[in-house]
């Protein structure tokens, strides 16, 4: 009998060394970590230097995506990458502070949770709110994925017909959408 999967975006962010090794090497050692899970990765993106957002909030971060295809929930994997975050010593000390590693789970098949009323809330959060609050349940897609390079420009590399079920978007779009500026600050590693 098949199993149902489903494929999903995972986005990798480092800015701190961790027991003496660097971002990009961490960021190497949490995709080991996932696949180790039973997570099965179909895609891993170039690594890319981009500058901390907000900007001179502490060093440049390495960012990465995977393609990932699993059989579990979303709930579940997003319980699974807080596990390997926690592994890798992050401590959830200031919301978009410096980190070790941070896995945000950016979409999960065509899936919005935990209904459109509450992702759109989420999505137009006044920017000055979105540094205050941090939502307490899963939301997909993730709720700023559309604004960010650091996330986009990766998530291209391994999904770029990824296709956003609120906005209508494909990852090609929304990376269009982009500033010309933005997205040359992303610079391949
Ligand atoms: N949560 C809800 N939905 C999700 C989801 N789809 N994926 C919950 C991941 N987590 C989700 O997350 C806060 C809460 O959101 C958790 O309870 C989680 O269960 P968090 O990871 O504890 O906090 P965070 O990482 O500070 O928040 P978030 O929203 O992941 O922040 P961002 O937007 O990822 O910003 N600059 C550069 N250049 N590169 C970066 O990677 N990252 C950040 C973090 C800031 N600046 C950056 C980068
Ligand atoms: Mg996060």
């Amino acid at each position: 009998m098949c199993k149902f999967t489903s494929e999903s975006v995972i986005a990798l962010g480092a800015n701190l060394n961790l027991r003496g090794c660097g971002p990009k090497v961490t960021l190497e050692q949490a995709i080991d970590a996932i696949s180790r899970q039973g997570l099965v990765i179909r895609a891993v993106s170039r690594f890319y230097e981009t500058p901390c957002f907000p900007a001179g909030a502490g060093p440049d971060y390495v960012n990465a995506a995977v393609l990932v295809e699993t059989d579990k929930s979303a709930a579940d994997l997003l319980q699974l990458l807080h596990e390997v975050e926690h592994e890798f010593g992050r401590e959830r000390i200031q919301r978009w502070g410096m980190r070790t590693l941070d896995l945000d789970l950016v979409c999960f098949g065509d899936q919005v949770l935990p209904d459109t009323s509450t992702y759109n809330q989420w999505r137009t959060l006044p920017s000055q709110e979105q540094m205050q609050q941090a939502p307490d349940r899963l939301i997909l897609p993730h709720p700023r994925l559309q604004d960010r390079a650091f996330v986009l420009v990766p998530m291209a590399d391994v999904a770029p017909d990824w296709y956003h079920p609120v906005l209508g978007l494909t990852v090609r779009e929304m990376v269009a959408a982009l500033s010309v500026d933005d997205i040359a600050a992303v610079t391949p590693l």
